[in-house]
């Protein structure tokens, strides 16, 4: 693994605002890093009051970095960093540094003349660098806690270009913000700590490992990493665990529990169990707790009692369940509830009357229908996208790019998307056994009309719209936009349907459960996403839409061929959501799917 390079600055900066970034663990490892570090500069330097050229610098060198589809380490290697456009000797001198240390002079410099805590406010959405520093030289607010206190006593709204509403904006997000901390979105925590698991796995005293905790229930968040072991040599896979680079910190060290902090902020404890209660350990290290309390209740009718080392009559010391999680499900007279499952919600009560739902599995996906190519935002061509998807044991990919609006991402013209139709065709001849949709991730405009061509879009085989642009609307104007959008009868997937960027931004209001009844009404999916940063629709959202009768489908959204595996978090959202094969459309084949949406085209 490339130095599984580090933050300590930003992380330090973000605990000592009280408050944990949610720090992207690839970010340390590709070019995102680079980028938010440089973006942070010029976001400080703003605020410190530099000159604009120096600001829009380094403004420039993210961007043009941004639109790197190759590692900058590669070019850094090869000396070849200055030959990017935007990126000067002294740039490329910084870039060096955060390289070798995950940070740079300047950006250290700037955070030890202002205050790190203004890194926490500019994650504040909506509030820019220009009026954060109008904040902050009026009442020198430089964290959250102070910027809070200000707005609270309404000392925010008298300042310049400043008014009520941004103040009231502010303390919703700070709010918003707090309710995130410390938490790492699901997909970023599962690499950690898959990647850490397979590690520990290749020891040869290691027995057996697992991930228990909220990532195994496949929750949107995670606190913290929970993994458990089954080992002849506890203080081998101890000090194995401790060493490793991802480790920043050891918190506490025992003789069956250890916990860390790593590089990204993120800790992680490792349990030692022993093989013969294996089952009962993880079921307990699983949780959740409200699952556990609720199976405790039941157990206690029963006569029996549960703990981490199995099920027990009340009186006894014997345990009648402890090697395997169904084992003890048997014993108390339930079949095995999904980790996904165990949300203390009704799954006990459906269990105990055997209707739990057949949950739908990775084996069941035949297709992905949402990513994008080199024609607009992606890094691997149609043919490439589809011979990775056909690799991953799929029948059919729909090809998704952006259409104009996104100018951000290249989006396609009428006249390019015409030609891009044209190329997925050929591309489809290319590649046998396997069907390469022609299809759109077209933008629903501010007035909901979609940003294409109608011909086009009937033309094309799958129409994911979606909104990425005036997020900030009234409750009923957004309605209507995506109304208007889906009542055109072309849409055959609404993409990403709330916007929420998973501790980010949080989705467009609008009424829900109107827009799920279009979408029943005019035969349209609703998606899934699983893109790192969305995870969108929900679980809980996405169970909401299958009980008011929507069908789902799962995107990856990829921009690259590895992108295609971002499915899974969408397949756990669903999972989640107690979603069986039938609810979710891209199970079926290729015509019984395309013939499932959109009715009025025929
Ligand atoms: P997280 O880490 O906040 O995302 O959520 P979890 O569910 O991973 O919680 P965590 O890491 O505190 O503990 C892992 C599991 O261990 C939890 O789901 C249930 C179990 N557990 C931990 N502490 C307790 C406890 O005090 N009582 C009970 N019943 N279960 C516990
Ligand atoms: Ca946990
Ligand atoms: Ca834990
Ligand atoms: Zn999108």
């Amino acid at each position: 693994m490339p130095g599984h390079g580090r933050c300590p600055l930003s992380f330090l900066v973000s605990l000592r605002a009280g408050m944990l970034n949610i720090s992207t663990p690839e970010a340390t490892m590709n070019n995102d890093h680079y980028i938010r570090i440089l973006s942070e500069i010029a976001k400080l330097a703003q605020i410190a009051g530099e000159n604009k050229f120096k600001v829009r610098a380094f403004e420039n060198a993210a961007r043009a970095l941004e639109n790197l589809t190759d590692p900058i380490a590669t070019h850094l290697e090869a000396g070849t960093i200055t030959n990017i456009s935007g990126v000067g000797k002294s740039l490329a001198e910084d870039i060096q540094q955060i390289h070798d240390t995950g940070t740079c002079d300047y950006h250290t410099h700037l955070l030890e003349t202002l205050d790190p805590g203004l890194l926490d406010i500019l994650n504040i959405q909506g509030l820019g660098p220009k009026r954060v520093k109008v904040i902050y030289d009026a009442l020198g607010v430089s964290n959250l806690d102070a910027m809070e206190e200000a707005a609270k006593a309404h000392r925010i709204q008298e300042l310049p270009g400043l008014g009520k509403k941004t103040e009231e904006r502010i303390l919703s997000e700070i709010e918003r913000l707090r309710s995130h901390a410390g938490r790492t979105p699901l997909p970023q925590a599962r690499r950690v700590a898959e990647g850490i698991r397979d590690k520990l796995a290749a020891l040869d005293c290691v027995d057996r490992i697992e991930i228990a905790g909220s990532i195994r229930r496949e929750r949107e968040t995670i606190g913290d990493i929970d993994l458990l072991v089954t080992t002849t040599e506890p203080a081998k896979v101890t000090q194995a665990l401790v060493e490793l680079t991802e480790v920043a910190e050891v918190l506490a060290s025992g003789d069956t529990k250890t916990s860390v902090r790593l590089h990204n902020g993120i800790q992680l404890d490792l349990r030692v169990v022993q093989a013969q209660v294996f089952g009962s350990a993880l079921h307990y290290f699983t949780g959740s707790k409200d699952h556990h309390i609720a199976l405790r209740t039941r157990a206690k009718r029963q006569g029996l009692k549960i703990s981490e080392y199995g099920v027990f009559a009340i009186d006894s010391d014997t345990a009648i369940a402890s090697q395997t999680e169904a084992a003890l499900y048997k014993a108390l007279d339930l079949p095995f509830i999904p980790p996904e499952l165990r949300q203390g919600f009704t799954e006990i009560e459906l269990a105990a009357e055997n209707r739990l739902p057949e949950l739908i599995t990775a084996e069941d996906i035949r297709g992905d229908l949402h990513m994008h190519t080199t024609e607009t935002d992606g890094r691997a061509s149609i043919l490439e996208m589809a011979e990775a998807a056909k690799e991953l044991g799929y029948s059919y990919i729909a090809i998704t790019d952006h259409s104009q609006a996104v100018t951000v991402a290249n989006g396609m013209t009428a006249e390019r998307f015409e030609a891009h139709i044209q190329k997925i065709r050929a591309a489809n001849k290319e590649i046998d056994n396997f069907e390469i949709l022609s299809g759109i991730e077209v933008d629903i405009l501010k007035d909901g009309s979609l940003d294409m061509d109608h011909d086009l879009l009937r033309e094309c085989d799958w129409v994911v719209a979606s909104v990425h642009s005036h997020f900030r609307m009234e409750t009923k104007a957004m309605t209507e936009r995506l109304l208007s959008a889906m009542e055109t009868g072309l849409v055959s997937e609404m993409g990403h349907p709330t916007g929420r960027i998973l501790g980010g931004r949080d989705g467009y209001t609008y009424d829900f459960n109107a827009i799920v009844e279009a979408a029943v009404e005019y035969g349209i999916a609703l998606e899934i996403n699983g893109s790192t940063g969305r995870l969108d629709l929900n679980a809980e959202l996405a169970r909401k839409a299958h009980t008011l009768g929507a069908k789902l489908v799962l995107g990856s959204d990829a921009h690259s061929t590895r992108g295609l595996h971002a499915l899974r978090y969408a397949l756990g959202q669903a999972r989640r959501a107690g979603l069986t094969a039938n609810d979710v459309l891209n199970t079926l084949d290729a015509p019984a799917l395309l013939a499932s949406v959109r009715p009025k085209l025929g």
